[in-house]
Order: structure tokens, then C-alpha cells, then sequence
């Protein structure tokens, strides 16, 4: 087995045995296999694009099947399976429309990769699968980690593109890229710099991935606004929703309007509660219910209702909880139902909803806890002078973003300490789960501001961009002279492509932890350490006093 690709990777290298995230070495070939299929489906789909034959359905299913092998989205031997099929299949007709054409056309031999669906699909791809960066010769070594950066970063966009696909957003230039990135590995011609600018594209094409997710979100359901979000339950029959697909979570809100089910939100979907019009619509939207995605397994039992996973993290459910779990999109395990998706994208809910109905929901009123959530771009640069201002009176010092995954290591309480070290005079600005460590501490406010602010889910890394683009020609400075700080945690691949779009926007000094990437060759980290001063994170006090020095 070889899987290296996110923070909780066994014994630091490399998952050789299980997945520490619980996916089998059977999971895992497969998938393996789905990405070298992929691999070939998106050589015809380049050639294809340059002979203007028509691609879209096979660029939005080559980034859902990416999505499907991120960590902790799909577990499940006969999913992969589907989506394997479906790549031969898309090639093999993409693949006539061009020989239509273009009769002479010659392909490469990934091309023409057919496994055979009689045989076993993990054996075959144990034998395509990409190395583990330990069994790679110390000569290409350092390519091998790019190539598997790109591969991972590749990951991350596509799953930020698919779900701007959802909302009716889509840019040509990206599902272009996509292919590109999937082909290049199959190019063993290429030099050490031309991943390194490849991988610095990755994170270019996700900042617009991010963008127009941003303008899917937004244009559907306005800009956030500072909401408060109860953390209580109240009575009555509940249906939660988890992972990042707030047009999902659109669609069960619509199905169980009228019905007497209350919504709740878990994870990367608090910030829904933030988009006014999602709100105003759908006033069963109520409430977020538990923290980050390790601490599911307690929170899912606990929850006295429906629980759908909609996208990334989902851990290997307990059978105490399983027959309320359901699972939709890329997202999918073995023992749980599964409800595929009509032609609108969107699943029939009913099974879902029937379960809500027949558990016993919450019975008994709880004490009132909520956080506040809604600080994305907008609302931030709504008070850009008030910002502004205070940093040039000396009322806020400094600014700092401490964003991303959150993850079951004990070194990540280094997140919260960090900010509970923060001096009165700064603010935190936080994003993705990793806020979950902190989210519901009263840090009080500073020149009338509050001290810690929610931008949003891991893909409002875009909105955290656009103010600090903002306050730099505010104070007619580069990003990289902003009193601001990144200090960021990582686990999965969406964290890897953001990273990467914050390295192709020239961002230094970040510090990153709680681990640095395994299949980071130490070469490749002295360059991103030398070029942008990238680092790993050391003591909250060590990282603290440097950034305030
Ligand atoms: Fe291991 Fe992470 Fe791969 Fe799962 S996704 S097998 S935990 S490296
Ligand atoms: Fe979290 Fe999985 Fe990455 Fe969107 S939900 S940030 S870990």
C-alpha cells in the first residue's frame, strides 16, 4: 500500500499497512488505478479541447473523481469501481469523436490503459500506482515529491471547482489546467523547474477555483453577514449536515420545508448560517451541532437524528450510529446508504428525511451557547477605514490568520494556545475546521472590532486574500509588509492547494504545522524556505514573538 498524501499519514512517511483515515489497501489501489485511468482520460481530453470537441462532461467528472480520493471522502471499493468504469468509458468515446477527426492521431500508451474489470481491480492497481517517496532513487527524489505535490494540489482544486460547478460556475481556463496537471504525469521529460512552476500554477488555478466559488456562494445567496449561530439544540425532530456543499445543504433545506424538521449544520458548514438569503429562506436552518470532523464519531452517536456527509472528512462510522448516516456526491462507505444524485445533481432526500422522522430528535431545551460567524470579504472591507484607521493609531498591532484542517494530533493544541496567547491588542482571523479548536472563545473586540473573526470554510482562504490584497493598497504596501501573519494547519489535500495559491501570490514567512508534508523531500523544502521563508511551526510563544518583533 502506498498513500503519503495528508497530515495524518502512519509513522510519518507513508500510510504501508491501513490508512490511519481507516481506507484499506484494497481502497486504496483502486483509487490508485482511478487516478492513472484518469491520468489517461485527461491526455485525450487535452487533445480533444485543441480540436475543439466538446469535453464538459468529462472535465466535471474527471474533478468529482478526484474529489472521491481525497482523504476521509470515499471508502468504498464499488464507488471507485463506478467511477473507474466511467473514466474507460468517457475515453473510449472521447476518444472516437477525435479519431473521427483526426483518424492519425497517436496517443500515449496510458491512452490506451484498459483494466480488465474480470480481474482484480487492486492488484492492477498496485501496479500503476506512483511509489512511495522513500523507494524513489535519491536522483528524483525531489521531481518525485513536486509530482506528488501537483498531484495532491490537483486534488484540492478540483474539489473547489466541482462544487463552483454546482453553482453554476465554471471558467474553461481551469478544467483546462486540470488536464494539464493530471497529464504531466505521465511526462517523464519534465525538469525540476518545470514542476516547481507547475506546482506554482496548481495554486494560481485554485485561487480561481476559490473565486469562483466565491461568486457561486455569494451571487446564490448573498454576501455573509456577521450572524450569531446557535451551538444549543431545541426540540424537535433534526437532520444534520456535514462537509463543505452549501448548495446540498440547499437542497435538503428546500425538501424539508414545511415538514416539523429543525437543520443543523456540522463542521465546514457553520459559515452557511452566515449568507443571508440561505437564512432568510429557510428558517429550519437553526443551529451548527458539534466541532471538528475527528470528534465525529461522539457527536454523530449523540445526535438524536439524520445525519447526511456531504463531502470531506468522513471517519469510518461506528455501528452505533451507521443506519442514520447517508452519504451523497463523492462522498461513500461501504455500510452506508448512499443517495445518488437526479440529472440536477441533486439526491432525493426522502430516505434521509424518513429517518429524521421516525428517531426521537432533541426532547428537552438546552442552556443557549452560539458563536458568531459571517466575517467574510465583504463584511470585513465594510469597515475597511474603521480597520485601517486603528492599525495607523496604534489600536491593532497586528493581524493574524490562524487558519486550516484540523486533525486528531496532539500537537495541534499548539493552535489554540497560540491564540490564546495573542496579545489584547491584535486580531485573530480564522478559516476551515481548524477554528473549531477556538471557535467559541470570547476574545472581546479591540477598537470596537471583535478580536476573532470567522472568514469562512478552507476554500474563504479567498476571502482572507482579498482583505489583505485590500489593507496592502490601503496602506500602499506589499502583502509581505502587512502587520499580518499566517500561521496554518494542514491535513488534506484542499489545505495543500491553498498553501500553494498562497505561494504562487509571492506570501512569505507562513508557518505551517502541526507536521510538515511527508512527501516534501527535504530539497524541496530548503527551496520553499529559501524562496518564501516557509516554515514550521515552533512554540506558540517562539512563533508569536517573531511575528510581533
Ligand atoms: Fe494514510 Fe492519509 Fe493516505 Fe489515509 S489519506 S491512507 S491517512 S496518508
Ligand atoms: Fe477540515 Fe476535512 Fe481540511 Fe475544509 S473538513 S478543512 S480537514
Amino acid at each position: 500500500m502506498f498513500c503519503e498524501q495528508c497530515e495524518q499519514t502512519a509513522s510519518g512517511d507513508g500510510c504501508h499497512q491501513f490508512g490511519a483515515c481507516g481506507k484499506s489497501p484494497q481502497v486504496n489501489a483502486v483509487q490508485d488505478l482511478l487516478v492513472h485511468c484518469l491520468r489517461g482520460l485527461s491526455a485525450i481530453a487535452l487533445t480533444a479541447k485543441a480540436n475543439q470537441i466538446d469535453t464538459h462532461e468529462v472535465d466535471v467528472f474527471t474533478c468529482e473523481a478526484l474529489f472521491a480520493t481525497m482523504t476521509n471522502v470515499n471508502f468504498s471499493v464499488s464507488h471507485c469501481e463506478a467511477y473507474t468504469r466511467q473514466a474507460i468509458a468517457l475515453r473510449t468515446d472521447l476518444r472516437a469523436q477525435v479519431e473521427a477527426l483526426r483518424s492519425e492521431t497517436e496517443w500515449p500508451a496510458i491512452a490506451s490503459f484498459t483494466p480488465s474489470f474480470d480481474a482484480s481491480l487492486a492488484e492492477q492497481g498496485e501496479e500503476v500506482a506512483l511509489k512511495f517517496l522513500s523507494q524513489v532513487g535519491e536522483d528524483a527524489v525531489d521531481i518525485f515529491s513536486l509530482k506528488l505535490t501537483v498531484l495532491y494540489g490537483i486534488k484540492g482544486a478540483a474539489s473547489y471547482t466541482f462544487h463552483a460547478y454546482e453553482l453554476g460556475q465554471e471558467d474553461e481556463q481551469v478544467y483546462q489546467f486540470v488536464h494539464e496537471a493530471l497529464n504531466a504525469l505521465n511526462d517523464e521529460s519534465l525538469t525540476l523547474a518545470d514542476w516547481v512552476d507547475l506546482a506554482l500554477k496548481v495554486g494560481e488555478i485554485n485561487l480561481r477555483s476559490m473565486e469562483l466559488l466565491d461568486t457561486g456562494h455569494t451571487q446564490a445567496y448573498g454576501h455573509p453577514v456577521p450572524t450569531s449561530v446557535p451551538l444549543n439544540p431545541r426540540p424537535g425532530k433534526a437532520i444534520l449536515v456535514s462537509g463543505h456543499d452549501i448548495r446540498q445543504l440547499e437542497a435538503i433545506l428546500k425538501q424539508t420545508a414545511g415538514t416539523e424538521i429543525t437543520v443543523y449544520t456540522h463542521g465546514e458548514l457553520l459559515p452557511a448560517h452566515g449568507y443571508p438569503l440561505l437564512k432568510a429562506t429557510y428558517p429550519h436552518l437553526y443551529g451548527h451541532y458539534g466541532t471538528a470532523w475527528q470528534n465525529q464519531t461522539k457527536d454523530f452517536l449523540r445526535f438524536p437524528g439524520a445525519i447526511i456527509v456531504t463531502t470531506n472528512c468522513l471517519m469510518p462510522p461506528h455501528d452505533t450510529y451507521s443506519d442514520k448516516l447517508f452519504t451523497v456526491g463523492p462522498v461513500g462507505y461501504p455500510q452506508l446508504s448512499f443517495l445518488p444524485a437526479s440529472d440536477t445533481g441533486i439526491p432525493d432526500y426522502a430516505p434521509a428525511i424518513a429517518k429524521a422522522l421516525a428517531l426521537p430528535g432533541f426532547t428537552e431545551e438546552a442552556p443557549p451557547r452560539s458563536v458568531t460567524v459571517g466575517f467574510a470579504h465583504n463584511a470585513v472591507l465594510g469597515v475597511a477605514e474603521t480597520v485601517v484607521n486603528a492599525v495607523k493609531q496604534g489600536q491593532i498591532r497586528h493581524f493574524f490568520l490562524v487558519g486550516g484542517c484540523d486533525g486528531a494530533k496532539p500537537g495541534r493544541s499548539y493552535y489554540t494556545e497560540f491564540v490564546e496567547k495573542v496579545p489584547a491588542d491584535c486580531v485573530v482571523l480564522t478559516l476551515a475546521c481548524g477554528k473549531f479548536r477556538f471557535f467559541d472563545q470570547d476574545l472581546g473586540k479591540v477598537a470596537g472590532l471583535p478580536r476573532l473573526m470567522d472568514l469562512g470554510q478552507c476554500n474563504d482562504a479567498y476571502s482572507a486574500i482579498q482583505i489583505a490584497i485590500a489593507l496592502a493598497n490601503a496602506f500602499a504596501v506589499d502583502i509581505n509588509e502587512l502587520p499580518l501573519s499566517m500561521i496554518l494547519s494542514w491535513y488534506e489535500q484542499k489545505a495543500v492547494a491553498v498553501l500553494l495559491t498562497l505561494l504562487h501570490l509571492g506570501i512569505k514567512n507562513i508557518r505551517l504545522g502541526p507536521t510538515l508534508p511527508a512527501f516534501i523531500s527535504p530539497n524541496v523544502f530548503k527551496l520553499l524556505s529559501t524562496h518564501y521563508q516557509l516554515q514550521a511551526i515552533t512554540t506558540p510563544e517562539r512563533d508569536l514573538a517573531a511575528c510581533l518583533c
